[in-house]
């Protein structure tokens, strides 16, 4: 079959991104109530700061603004790590960074699968963080056996979906109806159950142990936990909160709020209780909740160095995880040692802390071909030849996704680990290689500069 027949892998990611933004809306209400609270707070946001719209318009982000979201799910073994790379790489998305969780207490090491390309990115920007969980770090022997079995038996891909993610990689691709099969027979992977595979006196030791331990073990499927919208302004959504009958956590995570954001800013909400049935009884679950991000530039790795060395200041500084009680304090303390941190892009620029595009201006094309046309990159940017944009942060930030695991899953699910990062273990279970992030930053940029010089200075 020619090639043209196949459907291109960003296509069915924005069809599958679609797809799941409709179930999970189906099954948790809430999740469709932020995501009109977030249009709303962007539409005003755009119209009240034409500098932003401008900005988001030349990069072209506006268009891919309201279809912004990211899930996550927990993974059990390396086996099902491994499938879900191939099913995502049907979509076109790679696992991006690597992120150890147990320094917060949670048993997990993670990645990002995500489109690498700017221009894929555009076409859907959809990502996943996915964690796989460290049984190695149960420490009762007789239970770390038991969660072994009870993975062992599940599977967790629909035989349509298997034999469709062979099928794609055998042929380079999917037609228009077997990418329509796939979207609907994958989601199937990340549907919520309202049955456990355990008893409950199981899903009680399993839970005593650590709740995300219970909540990837006792099921059948690593039901999608959240699905986060994008924000221009996280500050307005979180105080509009409440009036919405949503409670969020007291800490937005991440940097402070600034006149030209850095990063990822995230807050989250709990949800509620579910009722599920165990295999002996009726019983609830907590798993499923809601989050809202606000996106700045992506950060260089002199810049990232500066947001650790700050954030982890500032925290050293407050003396305890951040919580209601202290929220107020941890703000101030943020607000005053990222005073370090220039808030202005030229200066972000001039001292290399952050990642931008560069793009030719009307100015600069009608100048194109002139005797007097400047000639080096930094003289048509001050010619007014070539904007300078961020380029937005596509990733996701260890404390910050530790904060967001602990207020979903309860302070008392609050363990302690070891620092136990171990990227060639996982890895290994993945069956290839993370990407490094700020590679990827990198070369968008360096591709929006050649492109720029190409077409102005021909
Ligand atoms: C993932 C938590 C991390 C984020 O946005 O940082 C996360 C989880 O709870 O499974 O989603
Ligand atoms: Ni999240």
């Amino acid at each position: 079959m020619p090639s043209a027949a196949y459907v291109s892998p960003d296509e069915i990611r924005k069809g599958f991104s679609k797809a799941m933004s409709d179930m999970y809306r189906d099954e948790v209400p809430l999740y469709g109530a932020l995501m009109a609270l977030v249009a709303e707070t962007n539409s005003r946001v755009l119209s009240a700061d034409p500098g932003l719209a401008r900005q988001l318009r030349r990069t072209a982000e506006i268009e891919r603004l309201d279809m912004e979201r990211h899930g996550a799910i927990r993974l059990g073994t390396a086996e099902e790590l491994a499938t879900i790379s191939r099913l995502f790489a049907v979509m076109g998305m790679q696992p991006v960074g690597y992120y150890d969780l147990t320094p917060a207490g949670v048993p997990v090491h993670s990645t990002a699968f995500r489109a690498v390309h700017e221009h894929s990115l555009q076409v859907s920007p959809f990502r996943v963080f996915t964690s796989l969980l460290r049984l190695e770090l149960i420490e009762n022997p007789e239970l770390r056996a038991f969660a072994e079995q009870a993975l062992a038996k599940r599977a967790i891909f629909t035989p349509g979906a298997l034999a469709l993610i062979a099928q794609s990689e055998r042929d380079g691709g999917l037609n228009a109806q077997d990418a329509d099969e796939f979207i609907r027979q994958a989601l199937e992977t990340f549907r919520w159950h309202h049955t456990a595979t355990v008893t409950a006196a199981q899903y009680q030791q399993l839970s005593d142990q650590h709740r995300l331990i219970a909540d990837v073990v006792a099921f059948k499927g690593p039901h999608i936990n959240h699905l986060t919208p994008r924000t221009l302004d996280i500050d307005q959504v979180q105080a509009a909160m409440p009036g919405k009958g949503i409670t969020p956590k007291a800490v937005i995570e991440g940097p402070p709020r600034r006149r030209c954001p850095i990063l990822l800013r995230q807050t989250s909400f709990k949800a509620l209780d579910e009722a599920i049935a165990f295999t002996d009884a009726q019983g609830s679950h907590s798993a499923r909740f809601g989050e809202i991000e606000q996106r700045g530039v992506a950060l260089t790795p002199k810049g990232r160095a500066l947001y650790d060395q700050l954030l982890n200041a500032a925290r050293d500084a407050l003396g305890a995880f951040p919580n209601e009680s202290n929220a107020a304090r941890y703000v101030a303390l943020m607000e005053q040692h990222f005073q370090a941190f220039p808030d202005d892009h030229a200066q972000m620029r001039e001292q290399g802390l952050a990642y931008f595009r560069y793009f030719a201006t009307e100015q600069g094309l009608t100048a194109r071909g002139h005797a007097d046309q400047p000639q080096t990159l930094a003289a048509l940017i001050a010619a007014g030849h070539v904007a300078v944009e961020p380029l937005v942060y596509e990733d996701f930030l260890p404390v910050s996704a530790a904060g967001i695991f602990q207020s979903n899953l309860g302070d008392a699910a609050q363990s302690h680990y070891a620092a136990n990062a171990n990227q060639a273990q996982f890895e290994q279970a993945l069956g290839r290689q993370t990407i490094d992030e700020l590679q990827l930053y990198g070369e968008t940029q360096q591709r929006s500069i050649d492109e720029c010089l190409k077409t102005l200075l021909k």
